[in-house]
């Protein structure tokens, strides 16, 4: 095939399944990594005999000359826009970095290929909680945006300005909005992974009870390596285009917690409401999750359900993992790293 792809965020969840993705698939693959990035000499999240394949660069999204020279180096058929400050409760508390790393980082981007390489594909990794305080049932591409934080902001910034670029200069500029998906290497900050991660520990007494903030909202979750797949299907099309990417179902926090008690085997129950709700397991009484009213945030995204119809009239895509499968994949791969260590 012999293509080059660039991908910024190569260290992130879906940068690294994405690159495994592209090698695989024959390309040449570029990543930026910031300066400090733990991925700077290895990673956990990519096996070692893809890592040897990278073509790895530092460069920031901040940062227009380190984007440009990496694009004149790599000449990249494809770049991949992975790189975010991606954490929306921290956007809270980084408003600026957020705005400057997630917004004004993806127009770096776009100018450092419409200045560099005209020709290179893009795709720019738009997010359903640009949704925010959603109206109707179910999200679709035509769906208004009523984005809730800093990061939801910012990724509608960087959004808009894609649409516009794919407009104004004739670019190759695709928009993937994705709903949330989740692995076992999606960061340990995130809920799902915090659910599992805490819960096996608590079961290896290596952690006595977890603390979240809200159970109540609701979110289309599904399974990262299959997401990575349609953004470079997206990339295969003969033009340019925006598509939502989900499984079309939602389930709340505590359904997603009530999942992985259960494949755990753990008998517990619900007790309490509001922020004196708890999970007590059956036989010993002992609280396993609390409520911490500091992981809610200052304004919530209560509910996602996603509709990419369009994805699959298109792409002839649709997500092949249920919530359920994805509980096991992660908590399965949870116990060997902890058998492991
Ligand atoms: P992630 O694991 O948080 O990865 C983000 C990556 O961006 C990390 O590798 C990070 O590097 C890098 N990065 C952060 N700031 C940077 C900067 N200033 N310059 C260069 N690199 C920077 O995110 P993900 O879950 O893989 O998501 C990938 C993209 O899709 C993100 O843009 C995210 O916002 C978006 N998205 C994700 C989801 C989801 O559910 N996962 C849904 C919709 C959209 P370090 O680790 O070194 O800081
Ligand atoms: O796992 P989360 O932090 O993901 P969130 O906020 O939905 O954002 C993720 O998905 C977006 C796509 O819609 C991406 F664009 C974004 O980059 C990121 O990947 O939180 C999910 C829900 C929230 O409602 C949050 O309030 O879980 C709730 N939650 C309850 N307790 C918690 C916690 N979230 C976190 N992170 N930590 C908790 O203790």
């Amino acid at each position: 095939m012999n293509k080059t792809a660039l991908i910024t965020g190569i260290n992130g969840q879906d940068g690294s399944y994405l690159a495994e993705f592209l090698v695989e698939k024959g390309y040449t693959v570029y990543g930026i990594l910031k300066r400090n990035s733990v991925a700077e000499n290895q990673t956990a999240r990519i096996p070692d005999e893809i890592f040897k394949k990278l073509n790895l660069r530092y460069a920031d999204l901040t940062d227009l000359s380190s984007l440009i020279s990496v694009i004149k180096e790599a000449e990249p058929d494809e770049v991949y826009n992975l790189a975010a400050q991606s954490h929306v409760r921290i956007s809270f508390d980084q408003p600026l970095y957020t705005v400057n790393a997630t917004g004004i980082g993806a127009l770096n981007v776009l100018e450092a290929v419409r200045l560099a390489s005209p020709q290179s594909k893009v795709y720019q990794a738009s997010s359903s909680e640009m949704y925010g305080d959603v109206i109707g049932k179910s999200q679709n591409e035509k769906t208004p945006f009523n984005p809730q934080s800093p990061y939801a902001i910012s990724k509608l910034f960087a959004h808009n300005i894609a649409e516009n670029y794919r407009k104004s200069y004739n670019m190759f500029i695709v928009s993937g909005i994705l709903f949330n998906h989740e692995s076992p290497l999606r960061g340990e900050e995130f809920v799902t992974r915090k659910i599992v991660r805490g819960l096996v520990d608590i079961i290896n007494n290596n952690l006595d009870y977890l603390e979240l903030g809200n159970l109540e909202a609701k979110r289309d979750w599904g399974y990262a390596k299959e997401y990575v797949e349609i953004m470079w299907k997206m990339m295969q099309k003969n033009k340019p285009d925006t598509y939502v990417v989900s499984t079309g179902k939602t389930y709340s926090i505590k359904d997603f917690i009530n999942l992985c008690i259960n494949y755990l085997g753990i008998k517990a129950k619900w007790v309490g409401s509001g922020l004196n709700k708890k999970l007590i397991e059956k036989k010993t009484n002992r609280t396993l999750i609390k409520i911490n009213k500091k992981f809610f945030r200052p304004a919530e995204v209560n509910y996602l359900k996603g509709d990419s119809g369009k994805a699959k009239k298109d792409l002839n895509w649709h997500s092949k993992t249920s919530l359920k499968e994805l509980v096991k994949i992660m908590i399965d791969e949870e116990l060997k790293y902890y058998s492991k260590n």
